[in-house]
């Protein structure tokens, strides 16, 4: 977040208490809770031990540890925009813990602490109240005293609440208890009541005169009107649960429609919204720090060409697949690469799909359609993914297999242009006659003959004059965001030229190489293969 230029959180509490004006503190229970009452306009907030221990599912009886507490607290204060006043219960033990409670409240951006005249493990004022024993009043004072020396921020606000009244010991008890609280220190003064009948709390505001801010938690005497507590210049009401009360009557519906119909779709549009949910979050504001402090790196992005059914060798097992969904040890070429990418932190996967396209539908993956892909060629399906050349883009063909690190060779590698070659072209001995394929002639022979290496591209072509070249390529071109736009440049060139329809490939390759630009290739010895034929999809389990 920006550096916030308010005030600090524990400054508004105490303003908040000091003024003659009736503010509202709103009882919240996490963070999601403090950032809908700080939205809500609350000027302040209270930490509800009971609203929070319900929400942790436990009881309100120091169930829930200090520590515990505490990270809640953090929670809320991380979230909320209002200052939070937190529900300290007894101060979880005697003066000596207290203090190191409050240390440690001022450490996570609690405003201010309230603690209550009972025992440790206290319960809940509206549970058995007049069973519950209170402190010893000079204990409790010490407690006071040891927390406001304790505290780092001057203007941390410790709270002191009697339960004199809801004990059943009267008036003048809790009149006696306030004014020791006020000379031991607190900064104001909580009376608590569960009466439905605001008449104790009135008589003790009227007998007290105020001669110290006052906070009322009007949860049992809630229908009297919040103009006879201003009237009586009372600080602050807390609504003490209410956020909590309100989540639970929404929550237990949607269980149970949910469970009852076996589904979510009757209840989707009863809930807030997911966009909602993140923006309570704040994503915008970590969107904008994205913007600020993360490198503006490209989304690096991979188009693989898959839109041929393969040749007539393969035409029994791409009957109903593209070549591309051809399975070796059970897993198609296309999930192959696409996990290999995704593995190497390849974001935007792209397809070119053609024969039997619908048959690709991995998740994630971007289809684009080569409708005309059984009479054009390789440079006429890139094209139907131009668009997708935008950033670093790897382009590949969707019929090879290839072990992860010769992609990632070509991923790490930020020329422009980047080729992977097998210095071994393959089949030339066993095939009669051989078949043609894409070779490539390399400026300089790498500095080992055998060890895997780089060198840059002399010339390409599709061809079956393996005497004339050095090397086969492998399928795939790396592209740099400035080698991408060269290429997404020359293929929106290329539509107008006659032989659009037929160009592979390696006439990008060869024209790139013929228009001057670098285009460097890393050798290596195998650990790849194409699939044109039954025997090499038998063989490729081997890899
Ligand atoms: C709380 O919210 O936990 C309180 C107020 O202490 S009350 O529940 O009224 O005791
Ligand atoms: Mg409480």
């Amino acid at each position: 977040m920006p550096a916030d230029a308010r005030p600090r959180a524990t400054t508004r509490l105490r303003a908040l208490l000091g003024t003659d004006r009736l503010d509202f503190l709103m009882a919240v229970h996490d963070g999601v809770s403090a950032r809908i009452a700080s939205e809500a306009g609350f000027a302040g907030l209270w930490a509800s031990g009971l609203s929070l221990s319900a929400a942790l599912g436990v009881r309100d009886n120091n169930e829930a540890s200090w520590t515990q507490v505490l990270d809640q607290a953090e929670f809320m204060a991380d979230a909320a925009t209002a200052p939070i006043l937190l529900d300290g219960d007894t101060g979880y033990g005697n003066f000596n813990n207290f203090r190191r409670f409050v240390r440690k409240l001022g450490t996570r951006g609690i405003a201010g602490v309230c603690i209550e005249d009972k025992i440790f493990p206290k319960t809940n004022s509206f549970l058995r109240g007049d069973a519950q024993p209170l402190a010893a009043v000079d204990e409790f004072c010490g407690k006071l005293k040891a927390g406001k020396d304790a505290q780092a921020d001057d203007d941390f606000v410790i709270v002191a609440r009697t339960e004199a009244l809801i004990a059943g010991w009267g008036l003048a008890e809790a009149l006696r208890r306030a004014e020791a609280y006020r000379e031991a220190g607190a900064d104001a003064i909580i009376v608590h009541s569960a009466k439905s009948r605001p008449d104790e709390v009135l008589a003790f505001l009227d007998a007290w005169a105020n001669r110290h801010p006052v906070i009322l938690i009007p949860t049992k005497y809630y229908t009297t009107p919040v103009e006879l507590f201003a009237q009586r210049k009372v600080a602050a009401v807390i609504w003490g649960n209410h956020l909590l009360r309100a989540a639970i009557p929404a929550m237990q519906r949607a269980a149970a429609r949910i469970a009852a119909e076996r589904s979510v779709a009757g209840v989707e549009e009863t809930l807030a919204p997911l966009a909602e949910v993140f923006r309570l979050q704040g994503d915008d504001e970590l969107r904008e720090a994205e913007s600020r402090y993360l490198a503006a790196a490209p989304r690096r992005g991979a188009i693989i060409l898959a839109a041929t059914r393969g040749s007539g060798a393969l035409h029994p097992l791409t009957q109903a697949v593209p070549k591309t969904l051809l399975r070796v040890a059970g897993v198609s070429l296309l999930d192959r690469l696409c996990d290999h990418l995704s593995a190497l932190n390849v974001p935007s996967l792209n397809v070119v799909a053609g024969y039997q396209a619908a048959a690709i539908n991995r998740a994630g993956l971007r289809r684009f359609d080569n409708p005309a892909w059984a009479t054009t060629g390789e440079v006429a399906s890139l094209a139907c993914a131009a668009e997708a050349l935008a950033g670093p883009c790897l382009i590949a063909f969707g019929d090879i297999l290839c072990r992860r690190y010769l992609l990632q060779v070509l991923l790490d590698d930020d020329a422009d242009f980047v080729i992977a070659a097998d210095r071994r072209i393959r089949g030339t001995a066993a095939e009669a006659p051989a078949a043609p394929r894409d070779l490539l002639r390399l400026a300089a022979a790498p500095a080992h003959a055998f060890l895997d290496g780089e060198t840059t591209l002399a010339a390409a072509a599709f061809s079956a004059d393996f005497a004339a070249f050095d090397a086969e390529w492998i399928g795939l071109l790396q592209c740099s965001a400035r080698g991408a736009a060269i290429v997404r440049a020359w293929v929106e060139a290329a539509r107008s030229r006659p032989d659009f329809a037929r160009l592979a490939m390696v006439d990008l390759l060869a024209d790139l190489v013929a228009q001057g630009h670098r285009v460097k290739v890393h050798l290596f010895s195998g650990d790849w293969t194409t699939i044109e034929s039954a025997y090499d999809l038998a063989g490729a389990s081997n890899l």
